[in-house]
């Protein structure tokens, strides 16, 4: 069987990491094309993917032979009109997420996908792929320690960049906590709250971080993340959740610790590229198993849309400071029965 060939739709941070894995770690995929408007991040890419052709429209890959699927790793403002054209063409997409900026825009997305009758796009949750994450959900499936009964969650970036606004607490960084804490206790999320903890002042002055916010299960469970963009030592993402009968932790920095010289050091990670490396590694290896068949093998546009309807529900709740309820339409047939990994 020949490679899928893939067009990177985004060669910023997250679109190079992909173009990477697509080319060294992972089978079954060559990146056959480039769509990235900026010159410098397009020469970078082609670094990475020397026989990948530059495209400076989608519409243009879309008519080319060599490119069978699409990685969409551009800002979250542009997915939807990507994912349109690409869904016309009945091509299948792995988009980063957020799939989509609000609900209303993911629900377009839905009936576009279900018009043509087919579930083509996956979204980049990768934390669904982590050994940690997926252990943590069989301790809970099976209730060995009893019922679970709440989480305590810890999200730490090193720093943002000076374009990352308030609002992105929630829809870019929180939007994991909120899919995971369903992926692990296979309920929705009710409601959610954001208490703003003490300004880090290091900060620039527009930035309000670190916040702390609970999310509520249907099912009762209750999640209360530290999500903290400006920790400046490394990168962190830790859960520690309590049962009837005992505690299990994921996430705790793994890899060695070297006594010396009256110290012992351990390496952090520096960002979310190094955390969840494997992660996104067996994400796009699943992915490109399932997309040579025209189908998903990962979280669909159904659990964007769903992540996407707290994400309102939790702007809402950063700025009125209030609980704030979700609500959401009813689950199509068609997204009944989707294989998850
Ligand atoms: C970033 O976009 C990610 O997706 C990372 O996983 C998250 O930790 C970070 O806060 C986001 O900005």
């Amino acid at each position: 069987m020949t490679d899928l060939g893939v067009a990177i739709i985004g060669a910023g941070l997250m679109g190079q990491d992909h173009i990477s894995r697509i080319e060294k770690r992972i089978v079954g995929a060559t990146v056959t094309a480039l769509i990235e408007p900026d010159n410098e991040r397009l020469k970078q890419a082609k670094c990475l993917a020397p026989s990948a052709r530059a495209f400076d429209k989608i519409s243009k890959a879309i008519k080319d032979s060599s490119v069978d699927a699409y990685v969409i790793a551009s800002p979250a403002l542009l997915h939807e009109e990507a994912l349109t054209e690409i869904l016309l063409a009945k091509k299948p997409v792995f988009c980063e997420k957020p799939m989509t900026p609000d609900a209303v825009s993911a629900i377009r997305i839905l009936d576009a996908e279900q018009n043509i009758g087919q579930k083509l796009i996956q979204v980049g949750f990768m934390r669904r792929f982590d050994a940690g994450y997926i252990e943590l959900q069989n301790h809970i499936r099976s209730g060995h320690l009893g019922e679970l009964i709440t989480l305590h969650c810890a999200h730490r970036n090193a720093s943002v960049p000076d374009n990352y606004l308030n609002e992105m607490l929630i829809y870019d960084s929180v939007v994991h906590e909120i899919d995971i804490l369903r992926f692990l206790t296979d309920s929705s999320i009710a409601s959610i709250e954001v208490k703003h903890l003490k300004r880090n002042k290091l900060n620039r002055d527009t930035l309000n971080d670190p916040i702390l916010v609970i999310l509520e299960t249907l099912s009762g469970v209750t999640a209360i993340v530290e999500m903290n963009v400006s920790v400046q030592f490394g990168y962190q993402v830790k859960t520690e959740a309590v049962f009837q009968k005992g505690i299990v932790e994921i996430g705790r920095t793994s890899g060695s610790t070297t006594w010396q010289d009256g110290k012992y050091i351990g390496v952090e990670n520096l960002d979310f590229r190094t955390r969840f490396a494997a992660a996104y590694d067996l994400q796009i290896q699943k992915w490109v198993n399932a997309a040579r068949h025209g189908s998903i093998d990962g979280p669909s546009a159904w659990d964007a849309y769903l992540a996407a309807q707290v994400v309102e529900a939790g702007l809402r709740a950063l700025h009125s400071g209030m609980r704030e309820i979700v609500k959401y339409r009813d689950q199509p047939e068609f997204y009944m029965e989707i294989k998850e990994n």
